[in-house]
């Protein structure tokens, strides 16, 4: 009898836990999917990791501008219950982005490496490097 009560109370707190984390990540997915939204992007790219290292998964978002042959890239930083998103650079003067998120420097914070085709060069391809230096609270363009 108390082995059923133990087992019912383990399934129990299981089954919450569960409905707890499924609650959490749905709603983080919808603040995420209604500031991309929100952005002045065309369309978007994006990769998660913690840039802030203070143990939550942020969110780097890069897209091409409406209107402009510029790309824009964004940081949707992660406040527990939902992401605030900061500018970084709305000036990348780049083709068919894409970008990396890797410690460039070796200062323990993650750099944003972005590369893609420069608008200049008609004939032939010619891809450039932009990388945005993680300074904690702002970034510079190196
Ligand atoms: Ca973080
Ligand atoms: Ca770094």
């Amino acid at each position: 009898m108390k082995f059923t009560k133990t087992l019912t109370a383990l399934a129990l707190s299981g089954a919450l836990a569960i409905g707890y984390w499924d609650f959490k990540d749905n709603t983080m997915e919808i603040s995420r999917k209604s500031e991309i939204s929100k952005l002045p992007i065309k369309s978007s790219f994006c990769q998660r990791a913690d840039m802030n290292n203070n143990g939550l998964e942020d969110y780097v978002v890069a897209g091409p501008l409406v209107g402009e042959d510029k790309v824009a890239i964004y940081l949707l930083e992660n406040k527990k219950t939902h992401y605030e998103p900061k500018l970084l650079h709305d000036e990348i003067p780049l083709k068919n982005a894409s970008f990396e998120l890797r410690d460039l420097n070796n200062d323990g914070l993650k750099d944003i490496s972005i590369r893609g085709r420069t608008q200049i060069e008609k004939i032939r391809t010619h891809w450039k490097c932009f990388n945005l230096i993680n300074k904690g609270a702002f970034y510079i363009q190196e």
